[in-house]
This record gives structure tokens, sequence and C-alpha cells, in this order.
């Protein structure tokens, strides 16, 4: 395949970006009054407005035929037809699969993976159903009413987020926490507000070897052990979601207690699988399958839409015009709706894990920028934080909102306000503020003219800054689902035009082996350890000060 940079259809993209330099947003808008009705799209419960952005209907086009080019229809059909496309790992990525109610066959190898996906589904239900009803009772008899998670990495975050999110939906009495972090004062915080007759703790982990979440799930069975619970109750309140069944073996929990899921399902898109499980406790199953069955609607969307309709194909490609051909490294990620405020963590994993490849799938280094640094933070509080770089900074950011127009808890104007700041600030980072403007403002307010000459250049806004918005009636199970969906494909179509590997993540792996170079080499609490000297100097006389640190404390 030709490199990126090189087919014809990029080269029509740079061209228009020069052409674009001519031009704002606001003439866009004041030369077009179906911009709205050009540039957006509804689907699977989900409305999203792309017309701030810095395009145009060529191109929009042009970016259609940049998506044809790198033959994103045929990449998104060899997903589904479980082809292996995470090439680095010989592995099909087949997440849709755990979501299909239209009862479609999945293969993975010629074997038919949905068999297997329905079947652990109905495992979890009646589980899930003997733990509601109290059928499933911990040690000493009574009701096991809390869970603690305990995983990491997409094991963590998905769920967590999802659990946050439908808050609304929570079966009452049930509580539920998430335990990650390898740093203890996670788990002894979240341990202190637990009683070891009524916890279940889930062990979620793909491979059951990550080094933190093994330590946290020791740590979390000796507690048991010491807290009341013996060997046998460790069967009755530790399970585990995995697809290694012999480390799971080896931990002591058996085969009914463990729920299995499969290599084709990527840590940061195993939500929809038994991993899921934490969400489904703590939302019933019927709301965790609504959850799917949002999802489901919006792979079927992305399936079927034509390109130029395609919510997740549009939202790709306006992402990389802003990346690309606009220069915008970096992605907020701005929820109006509090129940939503672990997203952006949850899609900086997402997005970053899969798209922050610096090689494409053929070895070659990307000869373009791939995916952006994401960040956020649920609005408004990121209005009083961190907009003031995105209205006035010197770097292009582009943005997502999104907002439910009903909220779960509508309480006296609350929604009314937070909506009407979900719509200003788009609005605001389109339009700008002209020095003509300010100046204008300036002196109806009556400031005397060597004041305004002096404030002006500080009260302009620059405009032109792209943004999307993606708006729907409720956040609700189903509409979860959706909008979960819709940033998987998002990225997949994105990996497919910047030609990466969005499945992998060899970035993570040194860091891991380092660290378990080091770890021999910390000193336990009061003994001093010179360091082995075997790093370099910044890094041998750091472990020197912490030993000594240690040894003194
Ligand atoms: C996700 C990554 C990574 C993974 C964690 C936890 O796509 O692979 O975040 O989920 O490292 O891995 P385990 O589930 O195997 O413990």
């Amino acid at each position: 395949m030709t490199s990126l940079t090189e087919i014809p259809e990029w080269a029509v993209l740079a061209e228009d970006v020069e052409a674009m330099k001519a031009t704002s947003m606001r003439a866009l808008f004041a030369g077009d009054p179906r911009r709205f009705n050009r540039f957006s799209i509804e689907a699977a419960g989900l409305f999203l407005d792309y017309a701030k952005n810095k395009i145009t209907e060529d191109i929009a086009d042009h970016l259609i035929a940049l998506a044809v080019a790198r033959d994103v229809e045929g990449a998104r059909a060899r997903m589904f037809a479980g082809e292996p496309i995470n090439v680095t790992e010989d592995r099909a990525v087949l997440h849709p699969a755990l979501r299909d109610f239209a009862m479609r066959d999945y293969h993975v190898c010629g074997e038919n993976v949905s068999l297997k996906v329905r079947a652990a589904r109905e495992k979890m239900k009646a589980f899930i159903g003997r733990i509601h009803s109290g059928a499933h009772k911990g040690y000493t008899g009574k009701r096991l009413d809390t869970v603690v998670n305990i995983g990491i990495g997409g094991s963590d975050l998905g769920p967590q987020m999802a659990t946050e999110a439908l808050r609304p939906y929570w079966v009452e009495g049930r509580r539920s926490f998430f335990v990650s972090n390898i740093d203890g004062q996670h788990l002894a915080d979240t341990l202190a507000q637990c009683d070891p007759e009524t916890t279940l703790f889930i062990i979620a982990s793909k491979t059951f070897t990550t080094q933190e979440t093994m330590t946290n799930a020791a740590t979390a069975r000796a507690w048991f052990l010491e807290n009341g619970g013996d060997e046998a109750g460790v069967g009755k309140h530790f399970v585990a979601l995995s697809t290694n069944t012999h480390a799971v073996a080896a931990f002591g929990i058996e085969k009914d207690n463990m729920f299995v899921f499969w290599d084709w399902v990527g840590g940061r898109y195993s939500l929809w699988s038994s991993i899921g499980l934490p969400i489904a406790l703590q939302v019933g199953f019927d709301n965790f399958e609504k959850l799917l069955h949002g999802a489901h609607a919006m792979d079927e969307h992305f399936r079927a839409a034509p390109l130029r309709e395609n919510m997740p194909v549009m939202l790709a490609l306006v992402g990389v015009w802003n990346r690309n051909f606009l220069g915008a490294a970096s992605h907020a990620v701005l929820p109006y709706d509090q129940h939503l405020h672990r997203l952006p963590a949850y899609l900086q994993q997402a997005d970053m894990e899969s798209n922050g490849k610096r090689v494409g799938t053929n070895g070659a280094p990307a000869p373009a920028p791939t995916g952006p640094v994401i960040f956020g933070e649920p609005g408004t509080n990121g209005q009083h934080a961190f907009y003031q770089l995105l209205h006035q900074g010197t770097d292009l950011i582009s943005a997502d909102f999104i907002a439910p127009a009903i909220s779960q808890s509508e309480t006296g104007d609350h929604h009314e306000i937070l909506l009407s700041n979900f719509l200003a600030q788009p609005e605001a980072l389109m339009r700008g503020k002209t020095e003509d403007e300010v100046r204008d403002e300036l002196s109806a307010e009556g400031r005397a003219q060597a004041e305004i000459d002096r404030l002006a250049p500080h009260k302009v806004f620059p405009g032109d800054r792209p943004c999307n918005s993606i708006l729907m009636e409720k956040l609700t199970p189903e509409t979860l689902g959706a909008l979960i969906a819709l940033y998987e494909h998002k990225i997949f179509v994105q990996g497919v035009v910047w030609g990466v590997n969005s499945f992998d993540q060899w970035g993570v792996e040194l860091g891991k082996t380092l660290a378990k170079a080091i770890l021999p080499e910390i000193a336990r609490r009061g003994e001093v350890k010179p360091a082995a000297d075997t790093h370099d100097a910044s890094t041998n006389g750091l472990i020197d000060r912490v030993n000594h640190l240690r040894a003194k404390g």
C-alpha cells in the first residue's frame, strides 16, 4: 500500500487546508443556512453535530475519498468477519460479537464463537440472579451486597466508568468498589469500608498474571482469611473474570466461579464480556443487556450506513482533519453529565492505547501524526479549570461536548444551566471574539481609550476552534452503550486511516520490565541497601535516595 501521505487523496486535503486559511467558521455558517443539517447525523439514540469543524461539503467528500482509499469499508468487513486484524498478536477483534442481538454467528478460525458468548452470558445471568436473590450467600450465611472489583486498565476503567454512568439504575442496597492501583492505600482504603461477611471480590484479569491485580488479589484474600473467613469461604467470596483457566485454578478459584472471555476480546474493549460482571451486579442483568443492546444498535449503524452518513466514520474523519491537517495534537472529551465523570479516563485508554502508535502495521514509521492526547473533565468543572487554554492558548485543541437533554435527576434549574453551558462553550470556541467586538464592548462600558488599547489584545478570542456536540435524550444503559460503541468504532476508523494496529499495546511493556528489575533493589523499611549501580546515574541516585528515606522512616 502506498504511504498515507503519498496518496492523491491526502494531497487534495493538504490543498484544502491552504484554501481554508482565508476563511473562518463564522463565515462558513453565514454562507450556508443548511450547515447544521449538512453536518449532523442521528443514530442509535445519539445525535452528532459536527458543523463546528472547519470543513465544507467538499472537504467532507475529500475525507470520504481518503477513507475509501484507505479501505475503511474493507477493514470493517474484515473485523466483523473475525479475521486476525490485530496483526502483531495474530488475533481477531470481535467485541461486537459480544453484543450482537441479531443472532448472527461470528467465527474465529472456523469456530463459532457466538455459542460460547451466549453460554457465558447465561452463566453470568444465573450467578447475578443467585447473588441478588440471596441464594448465593457468604460464609456466615449473609447476603453479599458489596462488590470489590480488583483489576486494572481494561479490566477496571470500562466497568468502573459504566457503573458510575448508570448510577440511577443501581440495584437498591448494593455497593461497588473498584481497586486498580498497586499502591496499597487503594485496597486498604476500600477494605476499611467492607465487611468480609458481605463482600464479593471479583478478580478481573484477562491474563491473570498482571502484577498489580495479582498482588491486590492476594492481599484481599489474606484480609478475608485474617478477618474471619476460612478457605472454604474463599469459594463463596472470590470469583474470577479471565481467559486463563489454569492461573485462576492455581489461585484457588473453582471453575464454577470463573467467568470466561477470549483472546479476541481486547482488554480495553472488554466491558461487554464477563468483565462487565461488576456492572451487571450493580445495575441488574436486564440493564446490562440494555447496555449491550445500545452498543449493538451503533454496531448495526456502523456496519450499514453509507460512509457520509455514518456517525463513527464522520467523527473519525473530522478527527483526522483536525489532527493531521489543522494540527490539533490534543483532543478534549467534555461530558456535561456528572455521572460520566470517568468517561474521559476511559477514553484516554481506549484512544491513546489504541492509536498512540508511531509505526504502521507494515512496520514502517507512521508518515503522519497518529492518535492525539486525550484529556477531559466533566463540564462545567473543566470550564473553571482548563478551558482558558482551549479558548485562548497557542495550541489548537479539538473537543467533544456530550450531554443528555434530560437529566436523570432534574433538580430546580440545574439542568437548564448545565445545558446552556454545554451549548455556549462550542459556540464560543467556534465564533471567538474579534478585536473590533472587544473594543466596542469596552467602549460601551465607558472605558478610556488607553485602557481599551491595553486590554483589547487580552480579551480577543481567535475562534475557529473545532468541536463536536453529542446529544442524547437521556443517559440510559442504551444510550451509554451506543456512546461507547461510537467511540470504539471512531478509534478503529482512525487507526485504519493512519495504518496502525489499534489493538496491540506494546508501549506498556518496557516500563513493566524495568520495574521488575528495580523491585529487588528497593529496600524494605529500616534497611539500607545501596543501588546495584546497574542503571543510569539518575535512576541509581533516586533508588539510593528512596532507600535512605525508607531506612529513616
Ligand atoms: C487493554 C490493555 C491493558 C489491560 C491491563 C490489564 O487493552 O491490554 O490495559 O487491560 O493491563 O490486563 P489483564 O486484564 O490481563 O490483567
